[in-house]
């Protein structure tokens, strides 16, 4: 990747002038033939007729209408959809679950856009990490070893003793640290680093779902998906140059999520979006119904639009009626234009 090229520009620089094609084409040959040969001066005014240089580019970004390394990434965002880890169980001897799981920290290069790579600091290779699931009141022993050049921890939301935080007591380059306690409350809850500087440690990708489901179960449900909502800050000044869920951009839209007709859909919507302060999600063509936090088993809310802060999340539950391709996206359109946009399609 050209860092110096993609220093130049911003990303709304990069998105008035259709820049994004020779941001690619510099990293790999990937989009060579439909990316302009020069960068127009960040100054200059947006050309009227450049924007889209392929046909093909007109749903996306220009330059991110090609195919990424999935094999060489590791993993496929909508294999995370549905990718649950519950653990190896086994009982303790007063009868609790016991869930265990083990967690590295390793770098990794991974291939976010044709062409252009991010050095992202993963758990278990992957951004986001593992979905660690389990039951409220089941006891969770997490084995987290730091196989990163740089001091990490796991920071869980939820109830436990403050030793178990991961806050105060950094894991050093090659150390190793058992993260234990009951889950509770149950919801939709997450992990993450919180090593300072904290807003480039989860930027970097050190983030992940955590599932507690209460003890009577939720609602059946045909499909259940865990959504992560990111950005990529790929050129590490602090502002992000793409939006996603599951951490590739246009990934869904490229790829659709398949549903049944009349279906029930919950999704596992978790905000851990850096650099801007808020996220939302709307849903096209259909309602749905909203728990904040998933820590009720009633929803609060019937609705198509939610906006999440950052480490906010909820459960959204849906049905459709209609057979057909129906996006869902950030309506926060400019995060939409840069990557944010998914669709369902319903058979
Ligand atoms: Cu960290």
């Amino acid at each position: 990747m050209n860092v110096k090229l993609l220093e130049r520009v911003s990303r709304r620089d990069a998105l008035k002038l259709g820049t994004l094609g020779a941001l690619s084409a510099a990293g790999a040959g990937a989009v060579a033939a439909c990316a302009p040969s020069t960068v127009a001066p960040v100054a200059a005014p947006a050309p009227t007729t450049a924007h889209y240089a392929h046909p093909s580019d007109a749903m996306f970004m220009p330059g991110l209408s090609g195919e990424i390394d999935i094999a060489k990434n590791g993993f496929n965002p909508s294999d995370i959809l549905a990718d649950f880890d519950y653990g190896t169980v086994s009982a303790l001897p007063n009868g609790q679950t016991l869930r265990e799981y083990r967690i590295n920290a390793v770098v990794k290069n991974l291939e976010v856009a044709p062409g252009i790579e991010f050095e992202a600091w993963t758990y278990n290779g992957r951004v986001p990490g593992p979905t660690l699931r389990c039951t409220e009141g089941d006891h969770i022993r997490i084995e987290f070893v730091n196989g990163s050049p740089h001091p990490h921890t796991m920071h869980f939301h939820g109830v436990h003793p403050a030793g178990m935080d991961g806050v105060y007591e950094p894991v050093p380059v090659g150390g190793r640290f058992v993260y234990e306690f009951d889950a509770e409350p149950f919801g939709v809850h997450q992990y993450h680093c919180h090593v300072m500087p904290l807003a480039e440690h989860i930027a970097r990708g050190l983030y992940g779902a955590f599932i507690v489901d209460p003890k009577q179960g939720w609602k059946k449900a045909e499909h259940e998906f865990v959504m992560v909502q990111n950005g990529v800050d790929i050129d590490f000044d602090g502002e992000n140059d793409f939006y996603a869920v599951n951490f590739i951009p246009f990934w869904f839209d490229k790829h659709p999520i398949q549903i049944k007709r009349d279906a029930l859909v919950r999704v596992f919507l978790v905000n851990m979006l850096e650099y801007d302060p808020i996220n939302s999600f709307h849903l096209h063509a259909n309602f749905f119904h909203y728990y904040p936090t998933g820590t009720l088993l009633t929803p609060s809310e019937y609705t198509d639009t939610i906006i999440q802060a950052q480490a906010q999340r909820g459960m959204l539950e849906f049905t459709y009626k209609y057979a057909g391709k129906y996006m869902f996206h950030a309506h926060k359109t400019e995060f939409a234009e840069l990557g944010w946009t998914g669709a369902f399609e319903v058979g």
